[in-house]
């Protein structure tokens, strides 16, 4: 077997219990069972004339390689063409973007520097994954270093269609530079479907019927790759018992009161003001189910120093202090709003604690929170999942309740149903769930994902 060698923009720390965001935690999983070598950036901003070499940190069977990034790199590269101009692309809001030439330069500058510290860690031997929306251009700087290994690259969010992408400057070098890797995979058919759009309306290249983009001088495997994660561990974290929330759900099974739970990181893809204004037509639409539900929505938080961010945090407390203020009795409070971080057994045992997940994206690459909803149920009652039809995971997850999170009455209606669902119904479907995640999960992504950039194999041809 290959080393391993994994790069992201950051690397995940995995010693802690409390760390948030899909790319840390889907990776964290694989490599913990494969080993190998992690690179990064460190998370640190300092001054700097010649590019210090990599820290290097072993961890397991996982080695670190981190680099710092000076405050330039940081304001142009990270919230500036990642931040600012790729995140909001990916996920169709053109409306947030903000293109700077300085971004540009900046995002190109610091994938030189991950290609020139990745060059000094590299050996002939190994293969490497890249990963995320930082990354783009550094297949094509790691090959002008001479660099022969394979490289594959993994896009955690969505891709979008050619309409979308078209309206940024450079995003035909951005589609180009994509093309640079082996194997480039995506989270859902969708995505792959918009990429294979790009290139044959866009470069004029053909799409093969096994997905491969041909190029005329070489082939780019093109995949879809949906993360999953380590199912088995996030039951037995479901199933330890929980003191405090333990407590907590008894003082509700005494009230005769259920939960639905939310849990994301705060960024303006997730739909939260449209998902509390549903849970407030619920109480509207439905007025029996007053001081019988609350919802509970963790937000965790993230990327505190943009605009965009701090805008969506103002409406989000405004809106839970809206919805309290009209609903709330003496002795019932709506809406629990919690700006903050939860250990990650916490977050299992209330999941399972929650008669329903209320996992409502406007636009996401998979949603691991659905998938750990559903891990976390007791099968002889479960939850029911209630999941936005833009979030990759309604791919797979078809016993969901599948909704519109645009659509205020529709996500209320089928918050009733949810709540309302008789057991043999919550059963089935959750069995059925259940085995999807279990075929999705964390080490089928790895195994295909490997397959795919070490063997040349895809679905097609395995
Ligand atoms: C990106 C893509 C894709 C959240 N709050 C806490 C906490 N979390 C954990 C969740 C889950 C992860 O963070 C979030 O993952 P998601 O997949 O839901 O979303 P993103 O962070 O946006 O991830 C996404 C993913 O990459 C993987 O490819 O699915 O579409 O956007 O694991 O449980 N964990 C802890 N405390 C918290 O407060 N411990």
């Amino acid at each position: 077997m290959n080393r391993l060698v994994v790069v992201s923009n950051r690397v995940a720390d995995l010693k802690r219990s409390t760390q948030a965001g899909g790319l840390a935690v889907g990776l964290a999983d694989s490599l913990r069972s494969r080993g190998g070598v992690w690179m990064g950036w460190d998370g640190q901003t300092l001054k700097y004339e010649e590019e210090p070499e990599p820290r290097i940190q072993r961890i397991g069977d996982v080695t670190q390689a981190t680099i710092p990034l000076t405050e330039q790199d940081y304001v142009e590269y990270y919230l500036g063409f990642a931040n600012r101009v790729l995140w909001p692309l990916f996920h169709y809001r053109l409306d947030l973007v903000e293109y700077k030439t300085a971004f540009l330069e900046g995002y190109r500058r610091v994938n030189a520097k991950f290609a020139n510290a990745l060059t000094s860690v590299l050996q002939p031997d190994d293969v490497i994954w890249i990963h995320d929306y930082h990354l783009i251009p550094l297949a094509a700087e790691l090959r002008q270093r001479g660099c022969q290994q394979r490289i594959g690259f993994f896009l955690h969010i969505p891709f979008p269609p050619p309409e979308i992408l078209a309206a940024v400057p450079r995003h035909r070098w951005l589609v180009e530079s994509l093309l640079e890797f082996d194997v480039v995979g995506f989270q859902t058919n969708t995505d792959l479907g918009n990429l294979h759009h790009y290139v044959e309306d866009h470069l004029g290249c053909e799409i093969k019927s096994d997905g491969r983009i041909d190029l005329g001088t070489r082939e780019v495997i093109g995949g879809c790759f949906p993360i999953g994660i380590d199912v088995d561990s996030f039951v037995g974290m479901a199933e330890q018992p929980n003191e405090e929330v333990q407590i907590e759900m008894k003082r509700r099974e005494i009230l005769g009161r259920r939960q639905v739970i939310g849990v994301d990181r705060l960024d303006y893809t997730k739909g939260l003001p449209d998902r509390l204004r549903a849970f407030a037509r619920l109480l509207e639409l439905y007025p029996e189910m007053r001081k019988s539900v609350a919802l509970m929505q963790i937000a965790t938080p993230t990327r505190e120093e943009l605009e965009a961010y701090i805008d969506i945090r103002k409406e989000l407390e405004a809106l839970s202090g809206e919805i309290n203020g009209r609903f709330a009795d003496f002795n019932w409070t709506p809406v629990r709003y919690i700006h903050g971080t939860v250990p990650r057994d916490a977050l299992a045992a209330l999941f399972r604690a929650s008669q329903v997940g209320f996992v409502t994206p406007l636009r996401d690459g998979m949603n691991l929170v659905a998938k750990e909803y559903v891990a976390a149920q007791a099968m002889d009652d479960p939850g029911v999942l209630v999941l936005s039809k833009f979030a990759g995971a309604a791919e797979d997850m078809r016993e969901a309740l599948i909704v519109n999170p645009y659509d205020v009455d529709d996500m209320a209606r089928n918050l009733c149903r949810a709540l309302t669902m008789p057991l043999a119904e919550r059963q089935d479907r959750q069995k059925a769930l259940m085995e999807r995640i279990r075929e999705h999960d964390s080490a089928y992504w790895l195994s295909t994902f490997m397959a795919a950039l070490e063997d040349g194999k895809t679905k097609e041809t395995a």
